[in-house]
């Protein structure tokens, strides 16, 4: 209902509370409680007793009337499911990816403005404030299970190239998740999945962007490590705008992934590497490697070669500072 109104008011400058009711099939008091709740949700509209309501000026929130206005995808993003604030976007995307019978389709997403439990990898926690982009993408990808790491890693290759277009800045990706500018976390990727021995069932994408984020909102603990591109711009993003160009690149290449065109995405990774090249230290859990970050594979993996010259194959891990 919502998303009709907003249609009607934006085609005109004014629309009278009759054509509205009429055009909706609804009693104009019924017209006037939903612009109430736009107005709610930070809508500026104008009425004049006259000539009617106008829309004088949009919110920056991740509604999916405004994401999927001009979006321009096929499948991702063509079903949206936007919280003012949850536990956390992958929990939720969790539970609906269970239900792809019941039209909980490839490409749907989660979105929430905030999230009070965010979670990074490993039981990790992620800071999620209002003026992040924080969401997750439900896919059902028919890849062995192999293949999540390629996923994560083609996410992060998706969000450097969004995050530059919408802000000029250069980012660089730390393997397998981290994306950085100016040595600082601007976003991080959480791929999580439910597979049988040989094929996926679903695979949920969590993806957070620091976007319009005071550094001083940070805890203490993570402050110095952390930015957000509001302060890289000097000035406020459109997280619609960055929102929607992240989608459509998303879909690009996860169109590349599913076709086995994997090694194309590797080499843009490759040019926005942080990591190759770094004599690095790899915190594997049971133990820690050190070594020189020497390629990514064509299967994901950080290849380390070890000071006695032996290569080791890193799947899953967290370079430590
Ligand atoms: C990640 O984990 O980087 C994955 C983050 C994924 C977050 C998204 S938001 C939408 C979706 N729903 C969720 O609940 N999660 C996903 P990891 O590599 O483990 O990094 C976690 C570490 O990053 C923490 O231990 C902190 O040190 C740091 N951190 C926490 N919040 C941060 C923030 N907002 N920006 C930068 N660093 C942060």
């Amino acid at each position: 209902m919502i998303g009709d109104i907003l249609k009607y008011l934006r085609e005109k400058e004014y629309v009278s509370g009759e054509v509205l009711a009429q055009k909706l099939g609804i009693s104009r008091v019924a017209v006037w409680k939903q612009i109430q709740k736009l107005k709610d949700i930070e809508y500026k509209i104008i009425s004049d007793q006259n000539l009617g309501y106008c829309l004088i000026s949009r919110p920056d929130l991740l509604i999916p009337q405004e994401v999927q206005r001009g979006l321009f995808t096929n499948y991702i993003g063509k079903k949206i499911y936007y919280f003012p604030e949850l536990k956390s976007t992958n929990i939720i995307a969790k539970e609906k990816a269970l239900h792809r019978a019941e039209g909980i389709d490839e490409g749907t997403i989660i979105i929430a403005e905030k999230q009070s439990a965010g979670k990074g990898r490993l039981g990790r926690e992620w800071f999620s404030p209002a003026g992040g982009i924080w969401f997750s993408i439900i896919l059902y990808p028919q890849l062995s299970p192999s293949y999540i790491s390629r996923i994560t890693l083609m996410t992060a290759v998706a969000v450097v190239k969004a995050i530059k277009v919408c802000t000029q800045s250069e980012p660089q990706i730390k393997w397998p998740n981290d994306i950085l500018i100016n040595e600082k976390k601007v976003c991080g990727v959480l791929s999580e999945m439910s597979a049988e021995l040989d094929i996926i069932n679903w695979v949920v994408v969590g993806i957070g962007i620091n976007v319009n984020i005071d550094f001083r909102d940070y805890p203490e603990d993570i402050q110095a490590n952390t930015i957000s591109l509001k302060e890289i711009s000097g000035k406020k993003v459109l997280r619609v705008k960055l929102l929607q160009s992240f989608l459509r690149e998303f879909e690009k290449y996860y169109d590349k992934l599913k076709r086995k065109e994997f090694l194309s995405v590797l080499e843009e990774w490759k040019l926005y590497s942080h990591t190759l090249g770094k004599k690095i230290r790899v915190d594997m859990g049971e133990r820690i490697i050190t070594g020189e970050a020497v390629n990514i594979n064509e299967e994901g993996a950080l290849v380390l070669k070890k000071e006695d010259g032996k290569l080791v194959k890193i799947i899953s891990g967290t370079i430590l500072k």
